[in-house]
């Protein structure tokens, strides 16, 4: 009986240690959270733009001064921070935010990428956030005979499908396919055609290479 004590109080100290190691470590929340933390803008038409609004708010218990906000590695000069960046610095208590407007207005087609920095006092790694910025632009491309001439089957291109829909025409009458009298001379005839071939938007007049 007199070995029973120390042996209990061991396993109540075992038991002790083993809870605390269990147990999800205290850890208060800090830095800064940003939502949201990366954005794709998706398809945009170059000419036109999206906007998206990011919010960055402090998780500190003491204030936060974020510096500033800031784009980099734009290599097209695609991205530009449109409302809300600092400087001058601003001062956030725990739970304030600021809101930072960016702009994706594609220099071009094909994808840009670029980076939002955020620097702050925040305790490192959060002192300088990098919030990965995507997007893709795009250009209408002229379809119709209206838009592009000769494009007779609306395709967007101008091909040897449009030629021979031209020739299918051969000595009609204009009014019986207006698109495919391109020299308006009321007459659909080989010389139509003709135009068409130097209009034509491929290399030999073939836009879509049968793969081999
Ligand atoms: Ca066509
Ligand atoms: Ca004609």
């Amino acid at each position: 009986m007199r070995k029973g004590r120390p042996v209990l109080l061991a396993l109540l100290a075992t038991c002790t240690i083993l809870a605390f190691l269990a147990a999800p470590p205290l850890v208060a929340a800090q830095g800064i959270d940003v939502s949201p933390d990366w954005w794709d803008f998706g398809d945009v038409e170059v000419g036109s733009s999206e906007t998206v609004v990011f919010s960055a708010t402090s998780q500190e218990l003491v204030p936060l001064s974020v510096y500033s906000v800031e784009i980099v590695d734009d290599a097209s000069g695609s991205f530009t921070i449109v409302l809300g960046a600092p400087p001058p610095s601003v001062l956030l208590y725990q739970g304030e935010s600021i809101d930072v407007s960016v702009e994706f207005a594609p220099s071009g087609p094909g994808a840009h990428t670029a980076t939002m920095r955020i620097d702050s006092d925040a305790e490192p790694p959060d002192h300088r956030l990098m919030i990965p910025l995507q997007g893709v632009g795009f250009e209408d491309q002229p379809c119709g005979p209206d838009e592009l001439p000769c494009d007779v089957n609306s395709d967007c291109v101008v091909d040897r499908d449009d030629l021979m829909i031209v020739l299918s025409h051969r000595n009609q009458s204009a009014e019986e396919a207006p698109e495919c009298d391109l020299d308006e001379d009321g007459t659909i005839t080989v010389l139509d055609a003709r135009r068409c071939v130097l209009l034509c938007t491929c290399p030999r007049c073939v836009c879509d290479e049968p793969l081999l």
